[in-house]
């Protein structure tokens, strides 16, 4: 079990917090000032180990390390970008980190219409509305979710890349699905011997939510889509974050048939929370607990466990509960009670499968 840390100076809970978790024994993190398709230096992955280590933790994986617009976009710039993204993949490799989430969402990362909505409880949460999408012109929706940051900078909304989103929509105007798909597998053929000498596992996020927003393509939605992607580039290296917040976007994604059919081997890194759905195109972020959302979590946990799969669990955003002022989804309380529940239904499932 594993927290998100955005690291020091960029996030609101402190390593000595986490350590305090029951059961959570690494962190999720990241450099959090980095560009998409900066170089990762050395010194400064060290760096970041050593103060995760000093607070007794373990870098169990990052995230993320962002895709440049180029390699999404496939454009000239794109080889440049991906050199250093495999010079970094060589330095993770050599601080012996050896895992790796990251998106190929194109402009726009994940997408909240509300980053506060009040439940009946009091608490807070993020929340999604296709129809309040629908009437935000994309010009303006930078400034939107910032305006509900609490003052801390989103992940994947970096201001300095959307300063130019009129360069950037035209740079993924003739983009489609298809091209997507395959500027991936380019990407992903280039890394691919780096990731082998340093066993480097890549997992793909999946899109959030899981569908087009503003007309872009998305092409990581559900079980289909990321079977082909595996198979595009068959390596066990090659896998995905199982995020049941992403993919329970969407409905008509069954989760538990999604862990069995992709296999435990596939799955690097697990992304484990809940949603309510309240209409059509309409949810909002719950507690972890089954009876809070939409999402069977006791059915998830058991096929991941059934499944084989080995890798870092963390609960994925919490409820702004008790209080507490975060980076929206990322306080320490809620997702502290996340981390508990989840492990024991994971104990549950266990210690039922032994009897
Ligand atoms: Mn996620």
């Amino acid at each position: 079990m594993t927290m998100r840390w955005f690291g020091t100076g960029y996030d609101s809970i402190t390593l000595q917090q986490i350590r305090q978790v029951p059961g959570v024994s690494g962190v999720i993190t990241t450099l959090y000032g980095k560009q998409p398709g900066e170089l990762w230096e050395k010194e400064e992955i060290l760096s970041l180990k050593k103060t995760v280590e000093d607070a007794d933790l373990t870098i169990a994986g990052i995230e993320s390390v962002n895709i440049h617009d180029s390699i999404k976009a496939g454009s000239p710039e794109r080889d440049a970008c991906i050199e250093n993204y495999i010079k970094t993949l060589e330095n993770l490799g050599e601080a012996g980190i050896d895992l790796v989430c990251y998106n190929f969402m194109v402009v726009f990362d994940w997408t909240r219409s509300d980053l506060a909505k009040t439940r009946p409880d009091g608490s807070t949460v993020m929340a999604y509305d296709q129809s309040i999408i629908d009437k935000i012109n994309p010009d303006d929706m930078t400034t939107a979710m910032k305006a509900q940051s609490n003052g801390f900078a989103l992940a994947g909304w970096e201001p300095e890349r959307l300063e130019k989103l009129k360069e950037l929509f035209a740079l993924y105007r003739e983009m489609n699905e298809e091209k997507l798909f395959i500027n991936l597998k380019y990407f992903l053929e280039a890394i691919l011997p780096t990731c082998k000498k340093y066993n480097i596992r890549m997992a793909i996020h999946p899109d959030d939510p899981a569908w087009s927003v503003f007309g872009l393509p998305r092409i990581m939605t559900g079980k289909e889509k990321l079977l082909k992607l595996l198979n595009l580039v068959d390596d066990p290296l090659n896998g995905i974050t199982l995020c049941t917040g992403s993919l329970g976007t969407n409905q008509k994604n069954d989760i538990p048939d999604i862990i069995s059919s992709i296999g435990g081997e596939r799955i690097h890194f697990a992304h484990l929370r809940n949603l309510l759905h309240t209409a059509p195109g309409v949810f909002e972020e719950s507690a972890h607990l089954s009876s809070d959302g939409s999402l069977d979590m006791y059915k998830v946990v058991k096929a991941l466990h059934d499944s084989g799969f080995d890798g870092p669990i963390r609960p994925d955003h919490g409820r702004a509960i008790w209080g507490e002022v975060s980076m929206p989804g990322y306080g320490l309380y809620d997702r502290a009670l996340g981390c508990a529940y989840l492990l024991g239904l994971w104990e549950a499932v266990d210690k039922s499968s032994k009897i």
